[in-house]
C-alpha cells in the first residue's frame, strides 16, 4: 500500500525543459489543469500528497520521480544524468528526510529515478542515457545493504526504463514491444503495449488501481483483462516534455 506521494508544481517556464518529443509547444494553463487532475487522482486513491512549489531554475523539476528512489527503509537521493537537471535533488532531500534516512548517489555515478523499477524486494535498474553503470551499481550496493536484490537492464530505446516497463501487480509487467522478450523479465506475466501506443507503457499501479494516459484504446482494452479499475488522465502537456504519469510523483 502506498500512503504518501510527493509532487511539485510545474513552473511557468516548464516548456524550457528538455524534450525530444515533436508534439508541439505545451500550454501552461492546460498543464496546470492536467497536473491538478493528477494530484486529485492520487488523493482519490488514499495518498497523502505533498505538493512542493515550482523550482524556477529547473523547468523539469516537477518530474520529481527522477531525483530520488524511496524504499520503506531509506530514501536514495539521485545524481541526475542531464546537466540541466543537476541540483534538482537538493530541494527534495529535506522533504524526504521527514520520512526516511537519506543517502546519496555520487559522481561519477549518475542516475535518474525514472530508470528504477521496484517490485517487492527486487529492483530493476535501467542503464540509459541518464543512468550510467557506476550510478546503477552504487544504487544496487545501497539497496543490498537493506536486503534488496537488483538487476541492471540496458535501456536502448525510450528515455528511461519506466518509459517502457512498469509493474501492474500480481506478478505482471506492462511492457513496450522492445522489452517483451527480454530475459531479465522472464519470470513475470506480461501485457504488451503495441508499438503505436508505446507511450501508454508509462502507467501507474497504485493501491489496486491503474492510472493510465488517456487516448490509448488498445492498451486500455488489454489492461482491462486485469480486472483492476482504470483511471484515465490526459497528460498531453507532460508528454510533450518527454514525461508522464510515473515521472510526476514519488510514491511510498
Ligand atoms: C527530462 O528530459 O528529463 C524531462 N523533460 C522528462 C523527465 C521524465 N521523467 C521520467 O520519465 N521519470
Amino acid at each position: 500500500m502506498f500512503t504518501h506521494a510527493i509532487a511539485r508544481m510545474p513552473g511557468s517556464n516548464f516548456a524550457e525543459g528538455i524534450t525530444t518529443a515533436n508534439l508541439g509547444k505545451p500550454d501552461f494553463s492546460r498543464m496546470n489543469r492536467q497536473h491538478q487532475a493528477y494530484i486529485q487522482a492520487l488523493r482519490s486513491l488514499g495518498l497523502e500528497v505533498t505538493v512542493l512549489d515550482a523550482e524556477p531554475n529547473y523547468p523539469d523539476a516537477y518530474f520529481v520521480e527522477d531525483v530520488a528512489v524511496v524504499t520503506p527503509q531509506v530514501a536514495i537521493i539521485t545524481n541526475p544524468g542531464a546537466q540541466a537537471r543537476k541540483g534538482e535533488e537538493d530541494s527534495i532531500e529535506p522533504v524526504l528526510a521527514r520520512y526516511r534516512p537519506t543517502v546519496h548517489i555520487r559522481n561519477p555515478g549518475t542516475i535518474d529515478g525514472g530508470d528504477v523499477l521496484m517490485i517487492g524486494t527486487h529492483f530493476f535498474i535501467g542503464v540509459s542515457e541518464r543512468t550510467n553503470p557506476d550510478g546503477a551499481t552504487q544504487l544496487g550496493r545501497i539497496l543490498e545493504r537493506y536486503g534488496y536484490t537488483f538487476t541492471m537492464v540496458p535501456v536502448a530505446a525510450g528515455l528511461h526504463l519506466k518509459s517502457s516497463v512498469n509493474f501492474i501487480g500480481e506478478g505482471t509487467l506492462l511492457v513496450g514491444e522492445g522489452f517483451a522478450e527480454r530475459d531479465e523479465f522472464n519470470s513475470y506475466e506480461k501485457i504488451v503495449v503495441p508499438q503505436a501506443e508505446a507511450y501508454a507503457a508509462n502507467t501507474l499501479w497504485i493501491n489496486g488501481h491503474l492510472i493510465m494516459p488517456a487516448g490509448f484504446p488498445e492498451t486500455k482494452r488489454r489492461l482491462a483483462a486485469t480486472g483492476l479499475p482504470i483511471i484515465e488522465l490526459d497528460v498531453s502537456e507532460a508528454q510533450k516534455m518527454d514525461g508522464g504519469l510515473t515521472c510526476m510523483s514519488l510514491r511510498f
